[in-house]
């Protein structure tokens, strides 16, 4: 699945001019706020940006991962809580009924979420799962009465992103046993009686994201809202989601890595010390230099990974990649975080000001190295599959 490449550079070409004239010139507005305006929202549906990596056969735009990967990159140069408006429905909330739903689950839901009419959301943390996801408790009992075959869940889900704005779940529970079998993947709508959502969260950064607890109490589903039908596979879909999430995530650091330099060397051009830019002092070069250099290894890794993501056969599940993935996940978080501290020590004081974009982005890109899976949650997937293999 790819758009053909000269509808992909129009969109890409669309996309900057969307960020450059609406998107960053909104930012001030959405971290005072802490809210995007409902405004850009209605223009992000009208350019696709919902359905961007949903087949075109189910509303979407058809993106490969490569080209999902040019998109996010861009729209790391802009506040975050932009793209998570959206980037719930293009990738973790809807990826697992691409991957894995029946054909009727995919022409129910995946056009609704392409259009942004639907907001899905996906729901796996819970507050003594996060890192060990195959632990999860929230329960997913079969009952069967006069009305049908149901699952009833109870559970509470942690940190879901978008979940304020979600219609629906792609949410795993478990519905046998202990461990990762037992862990089906279920869509859930967000309007059903004994589902709540706890108070949003406050966070350290990203102004006009919105996360919060879900909260399922006796909530009745119907047994075909199973992803696939088939109960057990949940754990895999969710695992499945977040390889390719983890992309998405290092293309989108990448991107913020490229504004933070861009803020830094306009202000090292601009800004005077002992007489001169303080642009031609050496130490301030090799700051710049460090982040330059970084950043291009790490697109490079995140480039190659996508194109080996969209080489293997749709469907097929290749631990190489998976492993590579985990890779540049970790390498471009762990890279924007080292240069958005180097555009905060090149502003100086100033770049502790709130004031200052760079101020903004080293709090806002904190979160990359925790979000679909911490740094060391990477590093274990890397080290176990290079034992494996
Ligand atoms: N794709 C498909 N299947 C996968 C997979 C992948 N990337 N990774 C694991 N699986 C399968 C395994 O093959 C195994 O299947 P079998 O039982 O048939 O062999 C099953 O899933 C269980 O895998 P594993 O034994 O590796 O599970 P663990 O409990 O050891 O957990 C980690 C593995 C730690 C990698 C997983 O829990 C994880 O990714 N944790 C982080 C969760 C996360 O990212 N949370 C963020 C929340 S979303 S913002």
């Amino acid at each position: 699945m790819a758009l053909d490449h000269e509808s992909f550079d129009l969109l890409l070409a669309s996309v900057q001019r969307f960020i450059a004239d609406r998107l960053v010139p909104a930012e001030d507005e959405v971290e005072t706020r802490d809210e995007v305006p409902s405004d850009i929202v209605d223009d992000m549906k009208a350019m696709g940006l919902f359905g961007l990596s949903i087949p075109e056969e189910y509303g979407g735009i058809g993106l490969s991962m490569a080209q999902e990967c040019a998109v996010a990159y861009e729209l790391g140069r802009t506040s975050l809580a932009f793209r998570s408006v959206f980037g719930t429905n293009v990738g973790i909330g809807s990826q697992g009924i691409l991957m894995d739903g029946t054909e009727a689950q995919k022409r129910e839901i995946l056009p609704r979420v392409a259009s942004g009419d639907l907001i899905m959301s996906f729901a796996l943390t819970e507050p003594d799962a996060g890192s060990d996801a195959a632990s999860l408790k929230t329960r997913g009992q079969r009952v069967q009465d006069e009305s049908g075959s149901h699952y009833v869940l109870s559970g509470t889900k942690r940190f879901i992103t978008n979940a304020p704005r979600a219609g629906a779940f792609t949410l795993m529970a478990r519905t046998d046993g202990d461990g990762p079998s037992g862990i089906s993947a279920f869509i859930v709508s967000a309007d059903l009686p004994g589902l709540s959502l706890g108070k949003p969260d406050k966070k350290m950064g990203q102004r006009g994201t919105k996360t919060c607890d879900v909260i399922l109490d006796q909530v009745r589903v119907p047994a075909d809202s199973i992803i696939g039908g088939v109960p057990g596979q949940g754990f895999k879909t969710a695992m499945k989601v977040l390889d390719r999430g983890r992309l998405h995530v290092s293309a989108l650091a990448c991107g913020v890595a490229q504004r933070v330099l861009e803020e830094s060397i306009a202000y090292a051009r601009d800004r005077r010390q002992f007489g001169r830019p303080i642009g031609e002092f050496q130490l301030i070069q090799a700051m710049l230099a460090d982040s330059q250099a970084e950043l291009y290894a790490g697109w490079s890794m995140a480039q190659d990974c996508a194109r080996r993501y969209d080489a293997k056969p749709a469907g097929q599940i290749d631990p190489d990649v998976s492993m590579r993935a985990s890779c540049a996940k970790m390498f471009c978080t762990e890279m924007v975080g080292r240069v958005a501290d180097r555009g905060v020590q090149i502003h100086g004081g100033a770049g502790y000001m709130n004031e200052t974009k760079v101020e903004r982005f080293y709090r806002d890109v904190r979160l990359l190295r925790l979000y679909e899976g911490t740094t060391q949650i990477q590093q274990i997937i890397i080290g176990r599959e290079l034992i494996r293999a």
